[in-house]
């Protein structure tokens, strides 16, 4: 056993927004919103996320369209609408690339993970640093976006350290200094503490994690029960045995590929998706999993995105059923789209542990 836990907590930057940015150059340097549009106006629905330029002007996660626009109306701003699709395929890649740095990887949401890397650095703090560089030079280089990346001794406070430094920090907190890290924070940085318990002890004169801290744990026993005032003494005090917890096997995988020119016809298509397949299978294999539904990611040259997916009898692994089932959809679309494709993607899931699975015999139901 290694003398440290230590433990990444990764959170990529304004993840959607950024996604749109680097999908189209044209929008960096002004402000960019994503969010979910509920139809009835233009102006109706809630902020996703926005870029750091619009956070300038106080756009925030949550807020409504209409007062984002409202900030940004002297502004030349990018108002976009969320497609999910698009980002879940990308953050595919980057979980993939994350369960490949450490010994364990949890994947929390779709920006965010943990890794516990404490037997690869075999205890050494001192090594952080270089893993963490190398992580965002992964991302970086493999997928084009930036990231915050915090590590230290536990989950808590990785990834209060993550979001300590944004976008593009890397922060290390080692083991002696986690308090007097912890110390100058408002309470609502911890991890369970929303705007209501905040308000509960900023109006007892706690506010920093520090003023938390220093509280005897009886006290706040009273106010919050015995298990949430522990919680809390605990957490202000950094600690957390917390383990980071595979999740077994990903939900999915998937591939995307920018086609070298726009295209609609197939034997142009062909030579590319067959290139993403055979990386899908192969991590298939490493994986030891076998792929029950498969889906094809279609974006066109201007920007909409287009899916369609099959589900197979029963989960398979074989790369001809998935070059079959990749070619059948994308027939199908072609025959239903007269517009050229910019990118081409695939996308399998529904795994189970290749035990279960059997061959060929029950393509496609
Ligand atoms: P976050 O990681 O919370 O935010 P972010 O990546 O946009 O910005 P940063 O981490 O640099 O502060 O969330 C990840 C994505 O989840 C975000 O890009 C959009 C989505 N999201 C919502 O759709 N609604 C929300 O209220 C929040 C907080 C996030
Ligand atoms: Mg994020
Ligand atoms: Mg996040």
């Amino acid at each position: 056993m290694p003398p440290n836990r230590i433990i990444v907590h990764v959170d990529l930057d304004y993840f959607f927004a950024q996604i749109e940015e680097l999908e189209n150059p044209q929008y960096r340097g002004k402000p960019v919103v994503v969010g979910v549009y509920s139809g009835r106006t233009d102006e109706s629905g809630a902020v996703s996320t926005a870029n750091y330029i619009a956070r300038r002007f106080g756009v925030r996660s949550g807020m409504p369209i209409s007062w984002a626009k409202r900030a940004l109306r002297n502004e030349e701003a990018v108002f976009l609408p969320v497609n999910r699709e698009r980002y879940n395929i990308i953050s595919d890649q980057i979980m993939d690339i994350l369960r490949s740095c450490g010994d364990k990887f949890e994947q929390v949401s779709v920006d965010e993970a943990y890794l516990d890397v404490s037997e690869k650095l075999l205890g050494h703090f001192e090594r952080a640093e270089e893993l963490g560089r190398g992580i965002k030079a992964s991302i970086g280089e493999k997928v084009g976006l930036t990231c915050s990346v915090g590590i230290a001794p536990n989950k808590l406070v990785a990834k209060i350290a993550a979001n300590s430094v944004k976008p593009d920090g890397l922060t290390i907190v080692l083991p002696d200094a986690v308090v007097d890290f912890l110390r100058p924070l408002p309470v609502g940085r911890l991890y369970g503490i929303g705007k209501k318990t905040e308000e509960i002890l900023t109006a007892r004169g706690l506010r920093t994690i520090g003023d938390l801290a220093d509280q005897p744990v009886d006290q706040l026993s009273q106010i919050f029960g015995k298990t949430l005032g522990n919680y809390f003494h605990q957490s202000a005090n950094g600690i957390d045995d917390s383990e980071v917890k595979e999740r077994g096997l990903p939900k999915s995988l998937s591939r995307i590929i920018t086609l070298k020119s726009d295209t609609r016809k197939m034997d142009e298509l062909w030579p590319t998706l067959e290139i993403l397949c055979n990386d899908l299978t192969q991590k298939i294999h490493t994986y030891g999993i076998a792929f029950r539904i498969v889906g094809i990611i279609a974006i066109t040259s201007n920007m909409s995105v287009q899916s369609r997916s099959l589900s197979l009898n029963e989960a398979v692994t074989d790369k001809s059923v998935l070059l079959d089932s990749v070619e059948r959809l994308l027939k199908d679309y072609l025959s239903e789209s007269r517009q050229d494709l910019r990118r081409i993607g695939v996308r399998i899931s529904a795994f189970s542990p290749v035990a279960v699975q059997r061959s060929l015999s029950s393509f496609l139901g």
